[in-house]
C-alpha cells in the first residue's frame, strides 16, 4: 500500500472569497466564475433595470404602509452579505435536514458550513431578532440550475416580512383574537397557534398587497391568479402567477409565517406574513428584456436605455441587433464509478464559456448494451450578446469544455 502522506498546508486547502478565508472540504463547489459575479451588485447600480425595479417596489411599500407621522413603516436591507451559514439558509427556516434543496448539486457551497444564499429569506430570522417588524430584503441569490434564456446561476430576489400584534390587527372592540388560548390543531388552512379569524384577515391583507403591487408594476389590467403552494417556513402558502406572452409565469411565493420561526426570533406575540419575489422575472416582463444574460451586460447600448431618474418611467427594451448563434454538440461516456450531476457539467460549460453560452440541453442519452456505460449528448448554443462569434472561436471554447469536463468530471468524450 502507498505510504501515508503527512497532511500539508497546501494553498488549495483554503479559499478566499470577499477577503475572507474558508477551509475547503468535500462540500466546496463554488467556481471562480460565480465569485466574479459577487462584486457586481446589479441591484445597487443606479440606472440598472434591476435597480429600477427595486426602487419601484420600495416606493410602493413606502406609500402603502405609513406610520403615525407619515413615515414609511418598512425599512430596506439591500446590502446583506450573500455568504451565509447553512443554518441561516435552511435550519432557521425549518427546512428539513434531508430536504432536496440542501444537496450539493443545487447550491454553491464554500464548505459544509458556509454557502451563497439560495434565497434572500436566509436573513429573515436574523432581522426579526434584531427587533424589526416590517422590512424588505433585496439581494443577489445563487443556485445551480438549468441554462436557458430565463435561468442564470445568479439572480435577484426581494423578500418582505410584516409582523403585527393582537392590538394592531384587532382593535379592542372587535372582540377577536390572533392566538388560540391553547394551541389548536394544524389544518390545511392554518397553524395550530393561530385563529381562523387572524389567518383570514392576514391572508386578505397579504394577497391584496401583492395584487396591487403586480398592478403597480405591470399595469392595472394585468391578468393574475393564486395557486396553493408549500414552503417549510410559511403555512398556508401561495404563489402568484401572472399571464406573460400567453403563459402563466410564477412571480412570487408567500404565506403566513411559521409561528415557530417568529417565536424563536423573539417576536412570539406577533403574527406575520412574508413573500419572496424574483426581480429578473419582473424586469423581463416590464421592459420586454428577452434574455436573462442581458442584465450582466456592461455595454452602454444596453445600460443607456435605463438611465432614468424616475423608476416608473415607461421603458421598452430595443435590441441593438441580434447576432447569429452557433450550435455544437458534445457526447461523452459518464464515469461509472463517480457521481455525475448535470449541474456539474453546466458549471464546467459556464466557467469555460462564460456569457457566450446561451443554452445547454441534453438531447440524447443511452446505455451501451455490452459496456453498460451511459452516454449523454448535450447541445450547446453559443451566442455573443454584442457581436458575431467566429466558427474558430467557438470551436476553441467547445474543445476546451471537453478537456475541462474530462479533467474535472472524469467523463470520456466520444469522437
Ligand atoms: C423562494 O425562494 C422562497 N424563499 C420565497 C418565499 C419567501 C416564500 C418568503 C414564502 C415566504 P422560490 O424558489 O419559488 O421560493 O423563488 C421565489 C421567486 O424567485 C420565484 O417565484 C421566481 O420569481 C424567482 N425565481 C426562482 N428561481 C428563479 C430562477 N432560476 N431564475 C429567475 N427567477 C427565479
Ligand atoms: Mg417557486
Amino acid at each position: 500500500s502507498a505510504p501515508a502522506l503527512a497532511p500539508q498546508a497546501s494553498p488549495l486547502a483554503t479559499l478566499t472569497v470577499s477577503g475572507k478565508q474558508f477551509e475547503r472540504d468535500s462540500y466546496t463547489n463554488i467556481t471562480d466564475g460565480i465569485i466574479k459575479h459577487m462584486s457586481r451588485k446589479l441591484h445597487q447600480q443606479k440606472g440598472h433595470p434591476l435597480y429600477l425595479i427595486k426602487e419601484c417596489i420600495k416606493s410602493y411599500f413606502y406609500k402603502k404602509y405609513i406610520g403615525r407621522t407619515g413615515n414609511p413603516v418598512f425599512s430596506v436591507y439591500d446590502n446583506q452579505d450573500p455568504i451565509v451559514t447553512t443554518y441561516q439558509n435552511f435550519d432557521s427556516l425549518l427546512v428539513p435536514r434531508n430536504h432536496v434543496s440542501r444537496q450539493k448539486s443545487d447550491s454553491y457551497y464554500l464548505n459544509s458550513q458556509y454557502m451563497l444564499r439560495a434565497h434572500t429569506t436566509a436573513h429573515q430570522s436574523d432581522l426579526i431578532s434584531s427587533g424589526l417588524d416590517n422590512f424588505l430584503i433585496i439581494g443577489d441569490v445563487y443556485r445551480r440550475d438549468t441554462v436557458d434564456s430565463t435561468h442564470y446561476p445568479v439572480f435577484h430576489q426581494c423578500d418582505a416580512v410584516r409582523l403585527q400584534t393582537q392590538h394592531e390587527l384587532f382593535p379592542e372592540e372587535y372582540g377577536l383574537h390572533v392566538f388560540e388560548k391553547r394551541p389548536d390543531r394544524r389544518t390545511d388552512d392554518k397553524q395550530a397557534e393561530h385563529t381562523v379569524d387572524a389567518v383570514r384577515i392576514l391572508s386578505f391583507q397579504l394577497k391584496s398587497t401583492l395584487q396591487d403591487l403586480a398592478k403597480a408594476l405591470f399595469g392595472a389590467d394585468v391578468e393574475y391568479r393564486w395557486v396553493e403552494a408549500y414552503f417549510p417556513f410559511t403555512h398556508p402558502s401561495w404563489e402568484l402567477e401572472i399571464k406573460h406572452n400567453g403563459e402563466w409565469l410564477e412571480l412570487l411565493g408567500c404565506g403566513i409565517m411559521e409561528h415557530t420561526i417568529v417565536k424563536k426570533a423573539g417576536a412570539g406575540d406577533r403574527i406575520g406574513w412574508a413573500f419572496g419575489l424574483g426581480l429578473e422575472r419582473v424586469a423581463m416582463r416590464v421592459y420586454d428584456i428577452p434574455d436573462i444574460r442581458l442584465f450582466w451586460s456592461t455595454d452602454s447600448a444596453f445600460l443607456n436605455q435605463f438611465a432614468v431618474d424616475d423608476p416608473f418611467t415607461p421603458i421598452k427594451y430595443k435590441a441593438v441587433s441580434v447576432y447569429p448563434r452557433c450550435i455544437n454538440d458534445i457526447s461523452f461516456w459518464i464515469p461509472p464509478e463517480r457521481d455525475f450531476s448535470q449541474n456539474d457539467f453546466f458549471d464546467v460549460v459556464r466557467s469555460v464559456g462564460g456569457d457566450i453560452i446561451e443554452e445547454v440541453s441534453l438531447v440524447d442519452q443511452f446505455v451501451h448494451p455490452k459496456k453498460k456505460l451511459t452516454s449523454h449528448c448535450y447541445r450547446i448554443t453559443y451566442r455573443h450578446m454584442e457581436r458575431t462569434l467566429t466558427k474558430n472561436e467557438v470551436n476553441e471554447v467547445h474543445v476546451e469544455i471537453g478537456r475541462r469536463a474530462t479533467e474535472m468530471l472524469g467523463i470520456t468524450v466520444r469522437v
